[in-house]
């Protein structure tokens, strides 16, 4: 993410047991500074935590220079083909299967078939481009598309699709959307750092920021300790849009039940214990919009049958209501985690290898109940639950704008409160 990001640490880093041994960058992130707030975004994969940062860079920082937006051209194209790679392959196995419509696109559909992932989208030729368009037009492949939860397909899938002209062009300079909605998995932590002016009635001046982005799926979270030294604030990603989809990682975890048991996990850890806590119940468009198109909660989550909306929260817009009722049935359960019912000072039973020490050497935890590796050891010493939550698009630079500053005066208000620093 442009020049203010640091990489670490590489598979071979993680073998690194002294934070001495740690990049320079996150060294300096854990060092934190006087007048700094360090914030951790955490969340399972494809939640959407590198799209905040980006969206850091493009409200709080100078945004994306040209040569910066070319680098994300090849992510681009890779992700236009990978998503219908990705609908080609997986609509004969589907139950019941989806046949291809168009007999003319049957070419295009086994070409497509026998190509192999290009590494990089700039490799993608014309014929490439024209095979995509012609069968993205194909009935058949528009109802595999509207069963994408049952395989693995990114969220930004149609977007890009339906501006493959606009993505092939030799001169395809991609704005903020574009970036915003490409998707490359983070490995190791990267940081951001900017500083937002804050407002007279809370005293006035700069308040400095250091975010630190990780990686969201299993294979990744063994790293998250690198960041937690002294976090005053977790942000916790969350995918609405995940409650009818599997893991990529794991096909046979739904990714809500996945960043319930993670955050959880997140909210009783040890290292965490000081932080508090905001939820970004993130991808509300997403959705939204699945729910109008017939799919059920209930489906995957037998419990929202019965579940009411408190009478505050009930629109008069009777439209809204199953999405109203949904998005509040999801915050609920998370809130419900922030209330632990286990004594103070009890220990979890787990399979956790944390040490105390922050010169965490690294070891695998095993994975347990078939569910993501329970990292640390957690205990139940967190007083009070200081969790806000927001519903968020993090794509939505005016969305994420507002929250944001809903977020920094939240934190000015808990600066004053809890850590005695005056802004
Ligand atoms: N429509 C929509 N797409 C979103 C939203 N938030 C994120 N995305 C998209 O979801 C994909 C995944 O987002 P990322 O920010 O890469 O997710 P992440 O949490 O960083 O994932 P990891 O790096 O694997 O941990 C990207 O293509 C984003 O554009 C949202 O609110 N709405
Ligand atoms: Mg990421």
């Amino acid at each position: 993410m442009g020049q203010c990001c640091a990489k670490s640490p590489s598979t071979e880093d993680e073998h690194h047991n002294s934070s001495d041994e740690l990049p320079k960058e996150i060294q300096e992130f854990n060092k934190g500074g006087k007048n700094k707030l360090k914030i951790l975004l955490l969340g399972a994969g494809e939640s959407g935590k590198t799209t905040i940062m980006k969206q850091m860079k493009i409200l709080h920082i100078q945004g994306f220079s040209k040569k910066e937006r070319m680098e994300y051209v090849p992510v681009i194209r890779s992700n236009i083909f990978q998503a219908m790679s990705s609908i080609v392959k997986n609509m004969g196995s589907l139950d019941p299967p989806v046949e291809l419509e168009n007999s003319e696109n049957r070419e295009a559909f086994n070409t497509f078939l026998s190509l192999e992932d290009p590494s990089t989208g700039s490799e993608l030729n014309e014929e490439i481009f024209d095979d995509i368009k012609l069968l993205w037009q194909d009935p058949g492949i528009q109802k595999a598309y509207a069963r994408s939860n049952e395989y693995y397909l990114i969220d930004s899938a149609e977007f890009f699709l339906n501006r493959i002209d606009e993505i092939r062009e030799e001169n395809f300079v991609p704005d903020d959307q574009f970036i915003l909605r490409s998707r490359r998995q983070t490995t190791g932590l990267q940081k951001i750092d900017f500083s937002l002016a804050v407002p007279k009635s809370s005293g006035g001046g700069h308040l400095n920021f250091s975010m630190c982005d990780v990686g969201g799926q299993r294979q990744e979270r063994m790293k998250w300790i690198y960041g937690m030294e002294d976090i005053q604030i977790v942000l916790f990603l969350v995918s609405c849009a995940g409650f009818n989809m599997m893991l990529q990682e794991d096909s046979s975890t739904n990714r809500l039940e996945e960043a319930l048991d993670l955050f959880r996990d997140m909210f009783e850890n040890e290292f965490l214990m000081n932080a508090g806590f905001i939820l970004f119940l993130n991808k509300q468009d997403l959705l939204k919009e699945k729910l109008e198109n017939g799919a059920k909660m209930e489906e995957y989550f037998p419990e929202f049958v019965t579940y009411e909306l408190a009478p505050e929260d009930i629109d008069k817009n009777e439209e809204n209501r199953e999405y109203l009722r949904a998005r509040a049935f999801i915050k609920d359960k998370f809130m419900a985690l922030t209330q632990p019912e286990m004594p103070v000072n009890e220990t979890k039973p787990s399979t956790a290898v944390a040490t105390k020490q922050r010169k965490f050497g690294m070891q695998e935890s095993r994975n347990r109940e078939n569910r993501q590796m329970s990292l640390f050891t957690v205990n139940y010493k967190r007083k009070k639950p200081d969790v806000y939550t927001h519903y968020t698009v993090a794509t939505d630079t005016e969305n994420i704008n507002k929250v944001f500053l809903d977020v920094q005066s939240m934190i000015i208000k808990w600066n004053l409160e809890k850590m005695g620093m005056t802004v």
